[in-house]
């Protein structure tokens, strides 16, 4: 039994921050796990070092499901973003250790593949409708089948999902954060158009996806999904806020737009309502912010059971051990539905050296044992933390408002 006798955190910017776990065992075995989250990287960081690493040393790493439940349940204080992403960090680099220790990549493990390939979705985005229709029509040429489009919203100055550089999204780019402005009217008047003309421009065999973040009451997002209805999206994402799960009742009397939500949940309590009634149809919490390859697959299996899909979360803040691990989930789980995938940077790319691959719009996780992902420490030296946080959002008025 490969016994783990010591783990540490890398924190490394190369472009972005990244928080990535190596736990070491006595066979000489390492494994990795992602713990990044977002504009608050140092908190996980620190949670991992100063009071997961302590009880890790000497346990046995083969007992995941042992050591998932003694953090969870062992820590009293359950649940949180914090905890939860260090927990799938010890799960996701236990799982890479097992796999290594096998000889087998990690979606053997699983049960195997159930597909050949696991279909992404990637990021068209502009600042009027014309650009994002032509990044768009990049990506159809790239052989992407599921497209997210995204675009400025005429009246204001800036908004999630537009990013300023052409392929590369990154929200968090400010050592404070800095304050855009929303109009709700503004941006339903401009969501449909942009529909229209996609489907004008790529016609009807790709998905098209869109992210609404949060920023709408439940009848204004059933207006949206009937609006959007004549073009057919994938889905709409996070169409209100979640915390109240009961929010998407309304939304769904309104509208057969699929709904999509999650990427913000830490664990299946997030989202036992939205599954149970069947209020959504793709669930998208992921391996670093929802406990792990371990709890991920229950809350699969639950949804599975309510005609409930997977979309996990993939943006450029997950880091290549994280999208490894997610693409090893995707291959096996059977209720797959879609992957999101924004490429990272070359420089992230070359810190992370990785298996996995892109082909005709399928990724697949690659047959290296474990996750097939790796850090090159020397290099992510190089790449001091650099604080950066997310933007926030107010109304036009003042008020404070969700990003
Ligand atoms: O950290 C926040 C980003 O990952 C998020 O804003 C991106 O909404 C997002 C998405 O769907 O990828
Ligand atoms: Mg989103």
């Amino acid at each position: 039994m490969p016994k783990i006798t010591g783990a540490k955190v890398i924190v490394t910017s190369p472009g972005r921050n990244f928080v990535t776990l190596k736990i070491e065992t006595d066979e000489g075995i390492y494994g990795l796990g992602d713990a990044t989250l977002n504009g608050r990287e140092l908190a996980v960081a620190s949670y991992l070092t100063d009071h997961v690493i302590p009880c890790l040393i000497g346990r046995d790493a083969h007992r995941i499901e042992d050591v998932w439940q003694y953090l969870y349940k062992g820590a009293y204080w359950r649940r949180g973003p914090v905890t939860m992403s260090a927990i799938a960090a010890v799960d996701t680099a236990l799982w890479d250790i097992k796999g290594k220790v096998a000889g087998l990549p990690v979606y053997q493990l699983l049960g195997g593949a159930s597909r050949e390939g696991v279909m992404v979705y990637g990021h068209a985005n502009g600042k009027t409708i014309e650009e994002t229709i032509d990044n768009a029509l990049h990506y159809q040429s790239l052989g992407y089948k599921a497209i997210r489009l995204q675009s400025g919203v005429p009246g204001l100055a800036s908004t999630y999902g537009v990013s300023k550089d052409r392929y590369f999204y990154e929200p968090a780019d400010a050592d404070l954060p800095t304050e855009n402005l929303w109009s709700t009217e503004k941006y339903l008047r401009s969501v449909p158009p942009l529909f229209e003309k996609g489907r004008e421009a790529l016609g009807w065999d790709v998905h098209l996806l869109h992210d609404v973040h949060h920023r709408l009451t439940p009848i204004e997002a059933g207006r949206l999904g009937k609006d959007l209805e004549p073009f057919r999206p994938f889905w709409m994402e996070d169409a209100v806020p979640a915390e109240n799960q009961a929010n998407f009742r309304l939304v769904r009397q309104h509208t057969t737009t699929p709904l999509a939500v999650g990427e913000i949940f830490n664990s299946i309590w997030d989202a036992k309502q939205l599954i149970e009634e069947q209020l959504i149809d793709y669930i998208r919490t992921t391996v670093v912010h929802a406990g792990g390859i371990t709890h991920l697959r229950r809350i699969a299996s639950f949804a599975d059971m309510h005609n409930v899909r997977t979309g996990s979360h993939g943006a450029t803040d997950l880091s290549p051990v994280c999208m490894a691990a997610a693409l090893h989930f995707d291959l096996s789980v059977p209720n797959f539905g879609i992957q999101e995938y924004m490429r990272h940077t070359e420089e992230t790319d070359a810190v992370f050296p990785h298996a996995y691959s892109f082909e005709d719009g399928l990724m697949h996780p690659g047959d290296k044992p474990g996750l097939g992902v790796d850090i090159d420490e020397e290099l992510a030296a190089k790449y001091e933390y650099k604080r950066a946080y997310l933007p926030v959002n107010r109304l036009e008025d003042g008020t404070m408002f969700h990003w």
